[in-house]
């Protein structure tokens, strides 16, 4: 596998837009249907136009351990039903790949859980730059009024695995109650 020859300047534009960017993602609600904790909610949002949440422009390189993916997401703000706009949230393939966040702009939340059931919630905001661990699953979400906009760091080899999420969900919910974000368990907003 041929490495990355040269090194170069990437930079982030006042959209969050990454630049050189070689591929870019666009998540819909319909995208991620099943996610969000009240199913009415979300099949009236998806009926109510199925709003863009967020996307991702990437600075693809190759798929080796040496190399590293940048990348920024634009998740928008929002709420299905009383939950905040967020990601889908993944594992890496390779469990072992750590990953560096950086808020660029608006705030959120970096909600992470492992397969033993640990669980917890990173604020982030401007100059935030979060640590997700090896073996961490990862999601954000955005609890304020702007685009939450991050810049993320992570191995070439990483890959993603969406499944294991997609069936099991993250132990942590983050909602606005009573005016106030508040990151609660998934149980206890049942
Ligand atoms: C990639 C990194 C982020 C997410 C992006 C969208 O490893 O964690 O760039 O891909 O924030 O989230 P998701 O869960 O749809 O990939
Ligand atoms: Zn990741």
């Amino acid at each position: 596998m041929e490495l990355t020859p040269n090194s170069f300047a990437m930079s982030v534009d006042a959209g969050g837009i990454l630049e050189p960017w070689t591929s870019k993602i666009e998540r819909r609600l319909s995208d991620m249907a099943g996610m969000y904790a009240d199913p009415d909610a979300e099949r009236d949002a998806i009926a109510a136009g199925d709003a863009v949440v967020y996307e991702v422009y990437q600075h693809d390189m190759p798929n080796h351990a040496g190399e590293l993916v940048v990348c920024t997401t634009l998740l928008y703000p929002g709420k299905v039903g009383d939950e905040f706009f967020m990601t889908k949230g993944h594992y890496h393939e390779i469990r072992e790949r750590a990953e560096v966040y950086y808020g660029l702009s608006g705030e959120g939340q970096l909600v992470l859980a492992k397969d033993d059931g640990a669980a917890e919630a990173i604020p982030m905001r401007p100059g935030t730059v979060a640590y997700v661990a090896p073996c961490w699953a990862h999601r954000t979400v955005n609890t304020g009024s702007e685009p939450f906009v991050f810049l993320a760091v992570y191995h070439g080899d990483a890959g993603h695995d969406y499944g294991t999420i997609e069936t099991e969900g993250f132990p942590l919910l983050v909602l606005e109650r009573d005016g106030e974000v508040a990151v609660v368990s998934r149980q206890e907003a049942q």
